[in-house]
């Protein structure tokens, strides 16, 4: 039905720069990756292959160490993983501490302010694991009631068919009575990042409730 009145004129055109709503370079330009900063400490035996991890994780399998270098004190590595279907990056920063007791009092405040933990131990050497509660001790003394996520690490799977070795059941079985997921890795076939992207996720994940707790307070 007409009114009566003229039709309304069209719009104008879009000025440089505005043909997609205000943004010369359109559906091309990605919003800006949001960053969420993680803390993790690598615990555990001296020679159970956590700095191999770390720097396979960070450099790819040809990053695996040729010789073994003792570390000494703390060593960071620092890796980006991006958080599928999300414009969320999880940086973790990777507290690599060397297994020497000595060295606790430089341990003691990354443990204290650390996100996640993992808690490695080798395949081949029976004793790293049963050390692994005495680590677990410690960082859950250092921390007092603040709570961490965590992860056990099998290392060195490549050599899980020497006699003696630490079944993945034994494995299985120390990570799920203390409640934490259990992982098996190989530094020397650069099979290592899946426990990595499962402590980026989950701290993601721990983000978001934070966040709606915190919006809740209104
Ligand atoms: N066979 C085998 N050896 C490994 C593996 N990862 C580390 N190693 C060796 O274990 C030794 C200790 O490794 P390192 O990463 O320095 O242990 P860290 O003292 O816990 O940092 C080195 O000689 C490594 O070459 C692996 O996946 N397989
Ligand atoms: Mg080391």
């Amino acid at each position: 039905m007409s009114d009566g009145l003229p039709p309304p004129p069209p719009p104008p055109p879009p000025e440089d720069g505005e043909a997609f709503g205000g943004n010369p370079f359109g559906s091309l330009v990605q919003p800006a990756p949001l960053i969420l900063r993680c803390k993790v400490v690598l615990l555990g035996d001296s020679a159970t292959g956590k700095t191999s991890l770390a720097k396979v994780f960070q450099g790819g399998a040809t990053n695996f160490p040729k010789n073994y270098a003792m570390t000494l004190g703390i060593d960071t590595l620092v890796k980006r993983v991006n958080i599928p279907e999300t414009n969320v990056v999880v940086e973790l920063y990777i507290i690599d501490c060397g297994g020497f007791s000595v060295c606790q009092d430089v341990l003691r405040p990354q443990w204290e302010t650390a996100n996640a933990m993992m808690l490695v131990y080798d395949v081949a050497n029976p004793e790293s694991l049963s050390h692994l509660e005495e680590w677990y001790a410690q960082l859950k003394h250092a921390r007092g009631e603040s709570a961490i996520s965590g992860v056990v690490i099998a290392t060195k799977t490549d050599l899980m068919d020497r006699p003696g070795c630490i079944s993945v059941e034994q494995g299985h079985q120390f990570s799920s009575e203390r409640g934490l997921e259990f992982f098996e890795t190989c530094s020397a076939k650069g099979i290592v990042d899946a426990p990595f992207h499962f402590l980026a996720e989950r701290f993601y994940q721990k983000y978001g409730e934070r966040k709606v707790e915190l919006e809740n307070l209104h």
